[in-house]
């Protein structure tokens, strides 16, 4: 329970004290099925908003990607937790975490991310379902995932080496090896035994023996019998839940330009982060999806490679890099940085029709004296392009245009009223919502759970 967000007793209510009421009541009117998505590449701090948000749910799902996902969020004693496959709501004690049917699951990460939080207080028991429908991601998934980045040579895609691409692509393949079949242990060595055989085959380095299938045999059979209080058929939960009127908030990994389907491809991910992922990888109905929230920062950050058109080189970047702790939750990675991109971010709007926005990191802009916004894009010509462009080339060689705002130079991080943002913060925010058309009701300005302002 976040405790600046607990009702006020009072009839008669301070500054303080309406603020709160405020903020409880809009996160009380969002939908019965919600969703936290990022609207960048990834990282926006989406964990940090379903953290908040948990409370006010029953149900906190994940519906795509595996533990290439990195979410970073402290508890109200300030302890820092970064989760990648268990849902941010894990630390709200009533909250039921789903890993659904779309995640790809790599158990001896699940298992050391369950030691790690129970270790840390955090009770895990009875609170975490993971669909029998899931695809298990292997270790040797990860070895693959290595082996086509070195293929790649230079044009690597900056992958977390998690072996996301791979398992997605035995899922693709249809020969991907499900929760569920961990519950027929008779046939599972054979299911391994294509798999890795499958790629033996592709990678002359991958040296598969018979030895390395005994022992992953074994493995997976401690695996099973650990998991078997967490497996579900989450889609009848899911739609139980509904039925019940539960609430339920879907927490995005990624974002909408890593999207295979709408983002940088082939710089992207291998899954679906933005809304469509929601039904089907959780089974629910798209009519039975309400408000979606798009995390945006208020610049822009990207891991990995491929095309940032507002990307920032340089010292320039240097100076977000470092005001921002701009490293990846997961690899460590320095992250690109850049200017907020109007263009994309209409785009995400757009293919997830977001009900509102949470425009994040606001404080790491305190100290510049100008801030650009990139408005446009122009083909070489002078020419503007029409929407965020598919093809690489173009995206690689257009113009951005900018438009130049005042900063603020003070520093905003214990202001929780918007009304006590600066006025070149404000002015700021609400450009923001204006070139966008969808309204900012959330304004992060501070890593910390209390360190959020409601518009
Ligand atoms: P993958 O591993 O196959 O999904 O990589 C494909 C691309 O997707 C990007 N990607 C990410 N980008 C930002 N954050 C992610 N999670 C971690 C974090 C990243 C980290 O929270 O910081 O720690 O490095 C994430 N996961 C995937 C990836 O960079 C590739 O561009
Ligand atoms: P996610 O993958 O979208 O959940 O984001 P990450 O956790 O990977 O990265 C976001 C980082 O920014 C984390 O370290 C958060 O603690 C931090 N963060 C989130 N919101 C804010 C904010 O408003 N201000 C600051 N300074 N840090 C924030
Ligand atoms: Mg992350």
């Amino acid at each position: 329970v976040v405790c600046c967000l607990k009702p006020a007793a009072s009839s008669s209510l301070s500054v303080a004290e309406s603020a709160a009421s405020e903020s409880l009541s809009r996160i009380g009117s969002l939908s019965q099925v919600s969703g936290v998505l990022g609207s960048q590449w990834g990282d926006e701090g989406k964990g940090k908003l379903v953290d908040i948000l948990a409370g006010h749910f029953d149900i906190v799902a994940r519906c795509q990607g595996g533990a290439n996902a990195g979410h970073t969020i402290y508890n109200s004693e300030g302890k820092k937790f970064a989760l990648h496959l268990v849902p941010s709501g894990i630390l709200n004690e009533e909250t039921l975490c789903v890993i659904g049917n779309g995640v790809v699951v790599h158990l001896p990460g699940l298992f050391k991310e369950i030691d790690g939080l129970e270790a840390n207080g955090v009770s895990c028991k009875g609170r975490i379902l993971v669909s029998d429908r899931a695809h298990l991601l292997f270790d040797f998934h990860q070895v693959v995932d290595g082996l086509r980045e070195a293929e790649l040579n230079k044009s690597f895609i900056g992958t977390t080496r998690r072996g996301i691409g791979p398992c997605y692509s035995s899922k693709m393949n249809r020969n991907g090896i499900r929760v569920s079949d961990l519950r027929h242990m008779d046939t599972f060595p054979q299911k391994l035994h294509n798999l890795l055989s499958d790629a033996n085959s592709r990678f002359p380095d991958f040296n598969y023996t018979p030895e390395m299938l005994k022992e992953e045999v074994e493995n997976y059979k401690r695996y099973a019998e650990r998991l078997e209080p967490f497996i579900a058929d989450t889609v009848h939960t899911m739609n139980e839940s509904i039925a019940q009127k539960k609430k339920i908030l879907v927490e995005g990994g990624q974002a909408t330009m890593l999207d295979i389907d709408f983002g940088t491809y082939p710089f992207v991910t291998s899954s679906s982060p933005s809304a469509g992922g929601i039904c089907t990888g959780l089974g629910i109905a798209p009519r039975a999806v309400g408000d979606l929230i798009g995390v945006v920062k208020a610049y822009t950050t990207r891991v990995g490679s491929g095309p940032f058109p507002t990307e920032i080189l340089g010292q320039g970047g240097d100076i977000l890099r470092f005001a921002g702790q701009e490293f990846g939750t997961t690899t460590g990675r320095p992250r690109r940085c850049g200017w907020l991109d109007i263009v994309a971010l209409k785009f995400c709007c757009q293919i997830n029709g977001f009900s509102s926005l949470n425009l994040t990191k606001l404080d790491v802009l305190s100290d510049l004296a100008e801030i650009k916004l990139g408005v446009a894009y122009k083909h070489a010509d002078g020419t503007p392009v029409q929407s965020f462009p598919g093809d690489l080339q173009l995206l690689e060689q257009l113009k951005v245009e900018y438009e130049v705002l005042p900063g603020w130079q003070s520093d905003i991080s214990s202001i929780r009223n918007y009304s006590d943002l600066p006025k070149a913060a404000q002015q700021y925010v609400e450009r923001i919502e204006e070139l966008v058309g969808v309204p900012i009701h959330y304004i992060g300005i501070g890593p910390g759970r209390d360190a959020l302002i409601f518009k």
